[in-house]
C-alpha cells in the first residue's frame, strides 16, 4: 500500500473530479445540453483511479460506453472532457464521439467503445503492439460483466495469455448488464474463476475499495512489464445510478441500492485518509473547492465553445 501523501491525495481529487464532473453532466443533461446519453460513473470511481493510479503516463488504457471515469482518471483535460460529451468543435474528438467515443493518444487513452465486449481484443492488439516494439508499456482494458460474456472476451484474453501479452484485464462487475443481474446469465459468482480457463491469475477485490484496487493494479502491472503476461481483476462495485442517464433502474431491490451507497467509495477513501492522518477536514474541504473551481471552469469552457459546422462532418472519418 501507498503511504506517499501527494499520491494519496492525487487519488483522492481524481476520485472527486469523476464525481463532480459527472454531477454537472446530469444536470447539463437535463437542461437538453448532451447530446445522446450519458453513462453514469457514481459509485465505480475507486476503480478508475485505483488501476490508473498504477499506470505511467505511456501506459494505455481501453474504455467502455462509461467512458469519462476512465478518461479523467488517465489525466484527461477536463475541459476537453467536457465539450467533447457537449458535442463541441473544442472536444477531444472535435464534438463527434461524445463520452462513448472519446479518445486521447497523448495520454494513452485509446478510446471508448459502445460496442459491449469490443475493447477486449482491441487491448490484446495494444498489447501485441508494445510486445512487438519492445517497450516496457501496459494496457489497461475496462470492461463490464455483461461483457465478460461475450466471445471476444474469451478470444482476446485467450490470445493475451498464450502470447504472454502486458495487458490488465479489469471487470467493473457492478452486479448488472442494463437491467440484467448477473445471476440471471452466470452460474459462477465471480468473473475472475474464468482466468483459470485462460491460464493466468485472476483475482476478485472490493472495488469500492480505491487503495485495494490499487494494490491489485500495481502487482499486475509488474507482472505485465516483465513478460509475465496478463491478470484478469475483477472489482465488484455498484452503480448509483441507472445504466444510463434516462434508466430509473427500478429493477434493482431498495435495500440493495440502500446498502451499496453506504460503501461509496469516495466517502470510504475520504475516513481512510482522515485515519491515516493524510488528510485534515480542512485540507478535505480545500480539495472539494478546488475541484468544484475546475468543474465549473470546465463547464463555462465547453458552454462557451462553438458546435462543429455541418461541413466538417465527414473530416477525420477516413483515414
Ligand atoms: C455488442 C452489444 N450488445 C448490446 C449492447 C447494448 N448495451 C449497451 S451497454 C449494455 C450493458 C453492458 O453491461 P456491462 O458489460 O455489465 O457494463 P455496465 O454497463 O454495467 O458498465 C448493453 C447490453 C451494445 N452496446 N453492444
Ligand atoms: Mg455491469
Amino acid at each position: 500500500m501507498t503511504h506517499d501523501k501527494e499520491k494519496l491525495v492525487e487519488m483522492y481529487t481524481k476520485m472527486l473530479e469523476i464525481r463532480f464532473f459527472e454531477e454537472k453532466v446530469y444536470e447539463l443533461y437535463g437542461q437538453n445540453l448532451v447530446p445522446g446519453t450519458i453513462h453514469l460513473y457514481a459509485g465505480e470511481e475507486a476503480v478508475a483511479v485505483g488501476v490508473c493510479s498504477a499506470l505511467s503516463r505511456e501506459d494505455y488504457i481501453v474504455s467502455t460506453h462509461r467512458g469519462h471515469g476512465h478518461c479523467i482518471a488517465k489525466g484527461a483535460d477536463l475541459k476537453k472532457t467536457m465539450a467533447e460529451i457537449l458535442g463541441k468543435k473544442t472536444g477531444y474528438c472535435k464534438g463527434k464521439g461524445g463520452s462513448m467515443h472519446i479518445a486521447d493518444f497523448n495520454i494513452g487513452m485509446l478510446g471508448a467503445t459502445a460496442v459491449v465486449g469490443a475493447g477486449v481484443p482491441i487491448a490484446s492488439g495494444a498489447g501485441l503492439s508494445i510486445k512487438l516494439r519492445g517497450t516496457d508499456q501496459v494496457c489497461a482494458c475496462f470492461f463490464g460483466d455483461g461483457a465478460s460474456n461475450q466471445g471476444t472476451f474469451h478470444e482476446g484474453i485467450n490470445l493475451a495469455a498464450t502470447w504472454a501479452l502486458p495487458v490488465l484485464f479489469v471487470c467493473e462487475n457492478n452486479l448488472y448488464a442494463m437491467g440484467t443481474r448477473q445471476s440471471q446469465v452466470m452460474l459462477i459468482e465471480n468473473v475472475a474463476e474464468r482466468a483459470s480457463a485462460y491460464g493466468i491469475p485472476g483475482v476478485t477485490v472490493d472495488g469500492n475499495d480505491v487503495l485495494a484496487v490499487y494494490e491489485v493494479a500495481e502487482e499486475a502491472v509488474k507482472r505485465a512489464r516483465v513478460g509475465k503476461g496478463p491478470t484478469l481483476i475483477e472489482c465488484k462495485t455498484y452503480r448509483h445510478k441507472g445504466h444510463s442517464r434516462v434508466d430509473p433502474a427500478t429493477y434493482r431491490p431498495k435495500e440493495e441500492v440502500a446498502e451499496w451507497l453506504k460503501k461509496d467509495p469516495i466517502i470510504r477513501f475520504r475516513e481512510q485518509l482522515f485515519k491515516m492522518h493524510v488528510l485534515t477536514e480542512e485540507e478535505a474541504k480545500e480539495i472539494e473547492s478546488k475541484v468544484t473551481v475546475a468543474i465549473n471552469a470546465a463547464v463555462k469552457f465547453a458552454l462557451e465553445s462553438p458546435y462543429p459546422e455541418p461541413e466538417e462532418a465527414l473530416e477525420d472519418v477516413y483515414a
